[in-house]
């Protein structure tokens, strides 16, 4: 299928799934990060975790920058469309191009412009957090400060909680938040984390968005993950919750190589 035809046929689906995904506890739960036009890093992950026995959740960033963006992600949206309940794909803020333009942006830029408009129409509509009832948060950027894990619910594109959900990066450091530095992007810090996440009752937050982070920051309870070699021969990992582990902190999740 083409982009137009599988974006026809998950719009009603995609804007009925709303922006914060609830995962099971029953079946093994894979986190993926940034794959970025890398089709072979999806290829791998659907190989090795089918989605009969796992759910996916894809943190976002599936075009630009590598060397198939329209092939990686006719491949995403053709799993979501076999299986809807099994396959979450998350927006990064490359997804979100329609509500914030960037630049570079090699896909969106070599699209025609209707077409650039409604696949950016399709992809606003995809949600922006999962949560795992073992205390795990899995989104592209960083924490919005936010009052309850419910608002994540209602989260828009273009919103300041949206911008820091889609576009945020995180500093090891102390401190809150750091405004926005180079393209717009903000920033955070340790304290911001500890205090986001208490109040939402988050042990452990998967995110991906920053190849150059540490895998692990604020005593293990950031994970930042990174699944393309768009970037060069960077390792392509994915984290793996499995049912019945009592998650302390993003150490508990099983790291696998791609
Ligand atoms: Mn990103």
């Amino acid at each position: 299928m083409t982009l137009r035809d599988l974006g026809q046929a998950l719009e009603s689906r995609l804007g009925a799934e709303g922006r914060l995904i609830s995962l099971p506890t029953n079946r093994p739960v894979v986190f993926v990060g940034d794959t970025h036009g890398d089709r072979d890093a999806t290829v791998r992950v659907l190989e090795r975790f089918p989605p009969e026995e796992h759910v996916l959740v894809f943190l976002g960033d599936y075009v630009d920058r590598g060397p198939d963006s329209p092939g990686n992600l006719a491949l995403l949206l053709e799993a979501k469309l076999a299986h809807p309940g099994s396959v979450h794909l998350l927006m990064g803020n490359h997804e979100g191009w329609a509500a914030a333009p960037f630049t570079p942006a090699d896909f969106w830029r070599g699209l025609p412009p209707e077409e650039a408009e409604a696949l950016g129409a399709l992809l606003l509509r995809l949600p922006l957090a999962a949560h795992h009832p073992a205390g795990v948060l899995a989104l592209h950027g960083a924490l919005p400060d936010v009052g309850t894990l419910a608002d994540l619910a209602h989260v828009e594109p273009g919103s300041p909680a949206w911008r820091a959900m889609a576009w945020g990066d995180w500093r090891d450091g102390p401190g809150y938040a750091f405004g926005s530095g180079a393209f717009g992007r903000p920033a955070f810090g340790r304290d911001h984390f500890l205090r986001v996440a208490g109040r939402l009752g988050i042990r452990v937050l998967v995110r991906s968005h920053q190849p150059g982070t540490p895998l692990f920051l604020y005593d293990d309870r950031l994970l930042t993950l990174f699944t393309s070699r768009a970037y060069g021969d960077r390792v392509r990992r994915v984290a793996v919750l499995y049912p019945d582990v009592s998650v302390r902190t993003a150490r508990d999740l099983a790291l696998v190589e791609l």
